[in-house]
This record gives C-alpha cells, structure tokens and sequence, in this order.
C-alpha cells in the first residue's frame, strides 16, 4: 500500500504506442530491479496485453501502476478496453486454444507470466485485465482487505492533483482520498499534505483526522478530503468528509452515501461532523474524486460487485472518467470472513 500511488496511462490504438508502454514497463522494471527474466515477462505480458487491444477493440488504453508494500515490489498492468468482450474465458485461457482469431489469444501466456491475473468482461461491454508482476518475492496475501485503485492526473499532467492513502492497524482500516483544488503541482501538494495527516494521526478518528488536515493543508490551494475508519471488530464505520468526494458502501443488500459537507479543507471548513454507521464483513466501499460522474451503477454490470476490486475501479473509469480532471477511484472490500 503505496502513498500517492499514481497510474500512468498509455492510450492503445496503433503499432507504435505498443512498442511505447513496452519501453516505458521494461525501463520502470529496470528502475524497480527486475531481473532480466522478470524484465522481459513484464514486456511480454504488456506487449500482449496491448495486442489483443489493437487486434480485438481497436483501441483502450494500458494502467501502469507500481506497488510497493513495504517488502516486496511490483508492477500492475491494466488493460481496458470497450471492445467486444471475451466470449469464452476459461476456453481462451486453455493452451491451445491461444490463436489469433478470438480475443483469447495470449490470455493463457498472461496469465503464466502474472503472479496475479483476473480478467472482468461481459459480452458488448469490452473487457479490462489485471496483472501483477512482483520483482522477486510474492508478498503474503492479506487476509482482510482487498484493494485498488485508480489515480490517474489530467492529460498533459505528470503529477496528479488527486491523492489517496490507506492504512490498516490490525481490523482498523483507514482511507482517505484528496482532491487538491484545480490540478498539476500545487493541486497535489495540497492532496499529499492531507494523505500525510493520516500515518501522524492513526489512531485518531475519521472528524478528528479531517481537522488535522485542515490545519495542515493552511497556506495551500485547498482540498476536498473524505476520510473513512473501518473497524472490522466492532463492525463499525466512522466517516468525516468535506467537498467533493463521493463514498458509498454496498451491502448485502443496499447501497449507502457517505454525507460530506461542503467547503474546502486547509481555507473554508465550516463544520466537521462524523458519522458512524454499521459494517458488515464483506461490505465493498467504492471513493472516489470528481474526476468520475457519478451516474454510475454497478448493477449494468452483471458479476462485477463480487470481481476484483482494480477491475471494478477499472471498469468505472472506463465507463465514467469526466476527462477534464484528475481521477482517482479507489475500492476495498473487506474479505475477512469470506
Ligand atoms: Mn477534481
């Protein structure tokens, strides 16, 4: 769980732009020390990855991202596309059956060559892929969360004005995700000054936190901040919010919003109030800044609830991204007891 973990994304409609995230995945490989063996599974996996997009949807677009759990160091690679979808998953993941004609082609490699692999695709709603690639040692899988995200700046942006953080201290999981007011550098110091508060103040709750972070982000742009506490033992969920940033829980059954008031943290915090609500084992929270609409709907998507929480952060941005912004969505299930 890396802080201020950024994607990077490449669009993939022609020749060249495979041979340009294949470049840029062996460089960060080298960067993270892959060995050469590693380094050129990671090409292979990408350089397929974005041949099945040419050869199947046209185009989409590859999510670099680097994950670094303290221990062990990897990268994930995002495919997404609109494309016709894959119509037979586990046939196309059989050896043998990886020819060109289907989109099937190579899922069986990818899927040797990733130490994580899960695909989410229905028919006419294109598909999106997951891989995780770690440079040596597989890290231990955690047996209460399961997270991901997408933080992705505003085209024409290196840094992303957006941030976000978890931190989990036992059954207690914290998350926060900033939006730093407009976008590029100064956006994201505003964003990072308030993912900071979280590590410095982890045993304080969600209303307190979000007061912190307003004395902190003091003399910045200004962010919107959502912070939410979950504490898996006592089945509770604590939340302090304020500005644009939209929480909401499913349960088995139901959909719930997180309320945050209105204002900016760091210049204009008219009230913080905290909320407390029930937590179910199981429960999914999806976050996520503006840079998403938020006409979305997970039931247009049958199976995707109970998917990988990168693939459903991935197929909302797929489906939802406003362009106009930083986006950042990031998604947690709670798997403890599952
Ligand atoms: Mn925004």
């Amino acid at each position: 769980m890396k802080r201020f973990s950024t994607q990077q994304a490449f669009h993939i409609g022609e020749p060249s732009e495979i041979s340009a995230v294949r470049r840029s995945v062996t460089l960060l490989a080298a960067r993270l020390g892959f060995d050469e063996t590693k380094k050129g599974q990671a090409a292979l996996v990408v350089t397929e990855a974005a041949t099945n997009i040419i050869k199947h949807a046209q185009h989409g677009e590859i999510l670099i991202r680097t994950i670094d759990d303290g221990d062990c160091v990897g990268i994930e690679i995002i495919a997404v596309d609109s494309g016709p979808g894959i119509s037979n998953i586990t046939l196309q993941m059989e050896d043998g059956n990886s020819t060109t004609g289907t989109y099937g082609g190579g899922l069986g490699a990818m899927s040797r060559l990733s130490q994580e692999f899960d695909i989410y695709s229905n028919y006419s709603q294109g598909a999106v892929l997951l891989m995780v690639i770690w440079a040596n040692q597989i890290p231990k899988a955690d047996q209460q969360w399961q997270i991901g995200a997408i933080c992705i700046p505003i085209k024409g942006e290196v840094v992303c004005g957006d941030a976000w953080t978890t931190e989990s201290d036992g059954n207690t999981l914290t998350l926060l995700v900033a939006d730093g007011l407009g976008h590029g550098p100064d956006a994201a110091i505003a964003s990072r000054a308030a993912v900071d508060v979280v590590a410095e103040n982890l045993t304080r709750p969600p209303g307190v936190m979000l007061e912190r972070a307003h004395a902190a982000l003091h003399g910045t742009r200004g962010a919107a901040v959502a912070i939410a506490q979950i504490d898996e033992e006592r089945g509770q969920l604590r939340f302090a919010g304020v500005g644009n940033i939209a929480v909401s829980v499913f349960e088995n059954p139901g959909r719930r919003h997180l309320i945050s008031h209105n204002g900016i943290v760091g210049s204009n915090l008219r009230k913080v109030q905290e909320f407390s609500h029930s937590w179910q084992s199981g429960s999914l929270m999806i976050a996520h800044s503006d840079g998403l609409a938020t006409r979305w709907d997970l039931d247009a998507y049958p199976g995707l609830e109970r998917s990988h929480p990168s693939l459903i952060a991935a197929v909302l941005y797929r489906d939802f991204v406003r362009g106009r912004d930083d986006v950042t969505i990031v998604v947690i299930r709670d798997i403890a007891g599952l």
